[in-house]
């Protein structure tokens, strides 16, 4: 007996119309029976899916889409052990707040709990790690089902995040009526404009132009707010703080970044603004034993990023870059407040440190066991990288190094979540959005590890991305807040496995590199490569003696009240004191 056939109106048809007219141009995943119709459909519709080894990948990459582009993502993952595989990469998105769609399959309504292969109840696994978590039973609700998803995804009406629906295999099979094809669920939905009110428009230039020492900090929510932010800087003589979520967003070269004197401005600022940011565990809660007495405006297009901790002086539910192009527009002529000998001292001594870490990156020494810090490999990369260069940090350790040793415009890390093993999916998925820039992974040999098959999909859909491999044979962080908390060093030691061999059975370019006075040589052959679309992989001893800043802040060990032992300190003390 052979399957019904999936026609032109069936649900799974009118799923990859509904992508197509969306803009979808990439869809991430791994196939399987129950999700076979819409995998087939996509292809007749021309959009390109990106067959990965492993769901969570698949999530990973739609994600970093959504990250860099500001479109949705979109995630194809089949039933049962597909969606739970796909679940690490919903909670990142989650947290994230990434506008990722996710489908899959179900078995057929008529074989609902009888113990169908691959039968479970996907929408309660992932209710709490989505915006919106629903199974299609029907042919007619699919299209205003996905136009539901999607907006919520896009946080119109809510705050943007993942979203999933499902479908049992009966309904992408069925055909969908087309008066219910109504033009309006295919086109993309506006987002609203979110203009800020003007009453709070002037109530924030009053606060602004009263403050000597304002600090912006930007994140997530701040997407597109770049030239405005740049310019309100400038008029205030303020500083600037940009995290993970905003790298680029203000070029290193205004006098206001200040990123190397982050623990001094967080204590000396008495006006913080963030926008489009939360005040989580990176910016110690918002906590006044941290920021002293400074007063708080938060401006935000969603909850999350507006009063998370601190409520603050003034709220702004807004678009921010609309925001903060009225609070410019309002006040013309007004002379900055801000003291411009505060901020021309505290740029000084950031560009002395930067200058003094870059010189000491270069010279960093070897362990006692011989092997090169982790530094030597990003300061080689800082020099043989292009200034738009896509860098995506991973890792315990190596990555607290990266992070701060490697500057980059467009910048991709594990986030809040902590959710080390993204790295080379990341890559993959920057360098298909950005095929002609290029996209360094500098990872933790751990944190490789958790996704490495994704090296086969780089080369399969030439995406030439450079995964740098620092190869420290352990979970290096791990290993050194057990030395120092328990005395014991216990299961959280690797081997120094050969990570370039391991990539040449996959047909990537791959070197091991052991000595520093290796690396320009092995960089340079790899870039080469690359630019033939080959992707490469560099295998780089280094020695886990090297303790990056993550570790020695007491991030490891999770103190009780803040995430960093300094802060932990001082919250401890604020609160004996009241
Ligand atoms: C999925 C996940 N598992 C475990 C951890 C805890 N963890 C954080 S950093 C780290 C070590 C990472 O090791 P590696 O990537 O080799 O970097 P290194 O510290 O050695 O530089 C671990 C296990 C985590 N954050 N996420």
């Amino acid at each position: 007996m052979t399957p019904p056939p999936i026609t032109d109106q069936s649900g799974a048809a009118v799923i990859a119309r509904f992508l197509k007219a969306r803009g979808v141009q990439r869809v991430y995943g791994l196939c399987g029976g129950h999700i076979m119709p819409i995998w087939m459909r996509l292809d007749a519709e021309g959009i390109r899916i990106v067959d990965v080894r492993d769901e969570r990948a698949a999530v990973y990459m739609a994600h970093a889409e959504a990250q860099l582009t500001g479109r949705l993502g979109v995630a194809l993952v089949t039933a049962g052990p597909g969606v739970t595989n796909a679940m690490t990469g919903i909670a990142n998105a989650h947290v994230a707040r990434a506008p990722v769609l996710v489908l899959s399959g179900l078995p057929p309504t008529a074989q609902e709990n009888r113990g169908a292969l691959q039968d479970i109840v996907h929408t309660d696994l992932v209710r709490g790690i989505t915006r919106y978590a629903r199974t299609v039973r029907h042919p007619d609700l699919i299209p205003q089902e996905l136009a539901e998803a999607a907006a919520r995804a896009q946080g119109i009406g809510g705050e943007a995040g993942p979203v999933y629906l499902d479908f049992p295999v009966d309904t992408l099979r069925g055909e969908v009526c087309r008066a219910v094809q109504l033009p309006e669920y295919f086109s993309p939905a506006a987002a609203l404009p979110q203009p800020p009110h003007p009453t709070q428009v002037q109530a924030a230039v009053e606060l602004l132009w009263s403050a000597k020492r304002p600090l912006f900090i930007s994140g997530r929510g701040a997407q597109g707010a770049g030239p405005a932010l740049s310019a309100l800087l400038s008029r205030l003589n303020a500083a600037y703080l940009d995290t993970g979520e905003s790298r680029g967003l203000v070029s290193d070269d205004h006098p206001s970044v200040v990123g190397a004197m982050r623990g001094t401005v967080m204590g000396q600022a008495d006006l913080v603004i963030t926008v489009g940011r939360r005040l989580d565990f990176q910016l110690a809660y918002g906590s006044p034993a941290v920021f002293g007495d400074a007063r708080f405006l938060r401006i935000a297009d969603c909850a999350a990023e507006l009063r998370d901790n601190r409520h603050g002086d003034l709220g702004m539910l807004c678009n921010p870059a609309l925001a903060l192009q009225a609070i410019l527009d309002a006040a013309p002529a007004r002379a900055p407040a801000g003291d411009a000998a505060w901020l021309a001292g505290l740029r000084e001594q950031h560009l002395k440190r930067s200058d003094k870490l870059a010189a000491s990156m270069r010279e960093a020494p070897a362990g006692t066991d011989g092997r090169m810090h982790p530094n030597r490999v990003l300061a080689a990369l800082r020099e043989a990288l292009p200034a738009d260069a896509v860098v995506v940090a991973d890792g315990g350790d190596f990555l607290s190094f990266a992070r701060v040793g490697l500057p980059a415009t467009t910048y991709l890390d594990p986030g809040s979540l902590g959710c080390i093993g993204v790295g080379t999916a990341f890559g993959i998925a920057a360098s298909l959005v950005y095929p002609e820039r290029t996209v360094v992974v500098a990872t933790g040999d751990g944190a490789f590890g958790f996704n490495a098959m994704e090296i086969d999909t780089a080369v399969r859909h030439g995406a030439p991305i450079l995964v740098v491999v620092a190869n420290n044979g352990s979970w290096a962080i791990e290993v050194r807040d057990q030395q120092e908390t328990h005395g014991k060093v216990v299961g959280t030691h690797l081997q120094f496995a050969d990570h370039a061999a391991m990539a040449r059975a996959f047909n990537l370019h791959a070197e091991r590199v052991e000595q520093p006075e290796d690396l320009p040589g092995a960089i340079a052959r790899a870039l080469q490569q690359m630019a033939q679309g080959r992707p490469a992989l560099l295998d780089v001893i280094v020695t886990p003696e090297a303790a990056s800043s993550d570790a020695k802040s007491g991030l490891a060990w999770v103190p009780d009240l803040q995430p960093l032992g300094a802060w932990n300190e001082a919250e401890q003390k604020w609160r004996a004191a009241a």
